[in-house]
C-alpha cells in the first residue's frame, strides 16, 4: 500500500488533519488502535474557538455545529461566595460554541466515511518506519497479518500516550512538563445546565466547573486528589460536594439527576519540542497537554493541523518545503501562549496545597482585580476565545 500521508489516531487532530488534506487533494489513510465507539465513548472536550468552528467550516463539517451549538459571550466566575459576569463579547468581540468534542469527532468521521477516505481502525503494533530517511512507512497488525503502508510523511496525531512522539531519539526531542498534584471528577448527565453561561468557581474546598453539552445535557467537574477512585464517588456524593462550592443562586437552581459518564483525569502541562523529527510531524495531544481548566487541548490541536496541513499543500502543489521546516516553530509560538493561559487560570482557581493562606489571598486578590480591570478581564477574554491562528 501507499499514500501520500499517513496520519497515526483518529481523534480530532487526525481526522481534521485527514479532511484538511482531502481538501488540498493529498491522498492520506488513517491508522487507529481503536474501534470508532471507544473514540466516540470517550467525553471531553466542550469549548470550540470561533478559529476551530471556522477550519470546521472550511471542511464542510459544520452544518450540525450550526444547528446544535450553543453559543456563549461570556463566563461566570464565582469566587468568595459571589458570582461575577465576565462578558467576553463586549471586550473581544468575539464568541465561543459550546459543542463536544464527540459531536466534532462524529462529523468528522461522518464526512471522512462520505468521501471515501481509509480509516483502518483496531490496528495492533503500530510503528512509524525509516523517519529520519528518504522513504519512511508505517507498519501495523491487522486481523493477524502485518501491514505496511509507504507514504511521503506521517503525521503523529496519536494523543499523549501514542507511539509517534516515543520513536523520535530522545537526543532529538526536549520536553518540559508540570504536573499538577490533583485531579478533576468529570460527571455528565441528562438534566439542564445550571446557568446559561459556564460558570468557573474557586472554593475553599476546591475548584468546581459547571459546563453544558446541550440544554438537556450538563458536564461537571469537581477538583479533586490524585488517589480518589472513581468508585467512591456516588452521585450523591459528587452533587452534595458540588452544591458545597456552588453560589447561593447556582446552589438552589441546579437540578440533579442520575449520570450518565463519571471519570476522573489528571491535570498536566507537557510540551515536546520540536514538534518534528525528519518525516514524522507531531500535532495535538502528541506533542502537547495543558490542564482543561482553559478549555485549549482541542483547539491547540485544531490550529496544529492548519499549520500543518497548508505547510503540506505548500509542498505539494508549489514544491517548497519551506514551510514544512518552519511547522514546529509556528505551532509552538501558539502552543506556548496556551500552555500560559491554561496554567494561569489553573493556578487562579484551584487549591494548591494544605494551609497556603499566601496563595490562597493571591488568588483572591487577582479575582478581583480581574473584575475591577477592562485591561485584565480583556487579558482573559482574548485568551479564552483563542489567539488568532
Ligand atoms: P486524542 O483525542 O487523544 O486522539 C488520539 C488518537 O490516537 C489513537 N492512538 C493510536 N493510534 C494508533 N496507534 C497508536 N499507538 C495509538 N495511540 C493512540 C487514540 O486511540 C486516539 O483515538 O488526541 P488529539 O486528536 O490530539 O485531540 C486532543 C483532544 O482530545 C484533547 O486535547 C482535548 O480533549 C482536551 N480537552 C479539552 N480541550 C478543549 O479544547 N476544550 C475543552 O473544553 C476540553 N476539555 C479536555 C477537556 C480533556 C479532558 N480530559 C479527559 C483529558 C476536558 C477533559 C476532562
Ligand atoms: C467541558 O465542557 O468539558 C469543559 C468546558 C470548559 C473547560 C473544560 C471542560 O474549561
Amino acid at each position: 500500500m501507499r499514500t501520500q500521508v499517513v496520519i497515526i489516531g483518529s481523534g480530532p487532530a487526525g481526522l481534521l488533519l485527514g479532511q484538511l488534506l482531502h481538501q488540498h487533494g493529498i491522498d492520506n489513510i488513517i491508522v487507529e488502535r481503536q474501534d470508532r465507539d471507544y473514540i466516540l465513548g470517550r467525553i471531553r472536550a466542550g469549548v470550540l474557538e470561533g478559529g476551530t468552528v471556522q477550519l470546521l467550516e472550511q471542511v464542510g463539517v459544520a452544518q450540525r455545529l450550526h444547528r446544535e451549538a450553543l453559543i456563549h459571550s461570556g463566563i461566570y466566575l464565582t469566587f468568595a461566595g459571589q458570582r461575577h459576569a465576565i462578558d467576553f463579547k463586549a471586550v473581544t468581540g468575539r464568541t465561543v460554541a459550546v459543542y463536544g468534542q464527540t459531536e466534532v469527532t462524529q462529523d468528522l468521521m461522518d464526512a471522512r466515511a462520505a468521501a471515501g477516505l481509509q480509516t483502518i481502525y483496531h490496528a495492533k503494533d503500530v510503528r512509524p518506519n525509516g523517519i529520519n530517511g528518504a522513504h519512511p512507512n508505517v507498519s501495523f497488525v491487522q486481523d493477524g497479518r502485518e501491514v505496511t503502508i509507504d507514504c511521503d510523511f506521517i503525521a503523529g496525531c496519536d494523543g499523549f500516550h501514542g507511539v509517534s512522539r516515543q520513536c523520535i531519539p530522545e537526543n532529538a526531542i526536549r520536553t518540559f512538563e508540570r504536573v499538577y498534584p490533583f485531579g478533576w471528577l468529570g460527571l455528565l448527565s441528562d438534566t439542564p445546565p445550571v446557568a446559561d453561561e459556564l460558570i468557573y468557581t474557586r472554593h475553599e474546598r476546591g475548584f468546581a466547573l459547571c459546563s453544558m453539552r446541550s440544554m438537556t445535557r450538563s458536564r461537571y467537574y469537581l477538583q479533586c486528589s490524585l488517589d480518589e477512585r472513581v468508585e467512591d464517588w456516588s452521585d450523591a456524593r459528587f452533587w452534595d460536594e458540588l452544591k458545597c462550592r456552588l453560589d447561593p443562586e447556582a446552589r438552589d437552581s441546579l437540578v440533579t439527576g442520575p449520570s450518565l459518564e463519571k471519570s476522573i483525569a489528571p491535570l498536566r502541562s507537557f510540551v515536546a519540542e520540536p514538534m518534528r523529527f525528519g518525516k514524522l510531524f507531531l500535532a495535538g495531544d502528541a506533542a502537547h497537554i495543558v490542564p482543561p481548566t482553559g478549555a485549549k487541548g482541542l483547539n491547540l490541536a485544531a490550529s496544529d493541523v492548519h499549520y500543518l496541513s497548508q505547510a503540506l499543500r505548500e509542498y505539494y502543489a508549489e514544491k517548497s518545503s519551506a514551510s514544512l521546516d518552519g511547522y514546529s516553530q509556528k505551532a509552538l509560538a501558539r502552543v506556548w501562549k496556551a500552555e500560559r493561559f491554561s496554567w494561569w487560570m489553573t493556578s487562579l482557581l484551584h487549591r494548591m496545597s494544605e494551609n497556603d493562606g499566601f496563595t490562597e489571598r493571591l488568588q483572591l486578590a487577582e479575582l478581583d482585580y480581574l473584575m475591577s480591570s477592562q485591561a485584565a478581564t480583556c487579558a482573559l477574554g482574548e485568551n479564552y476565545v483563542g489567539l488568532p491562528f
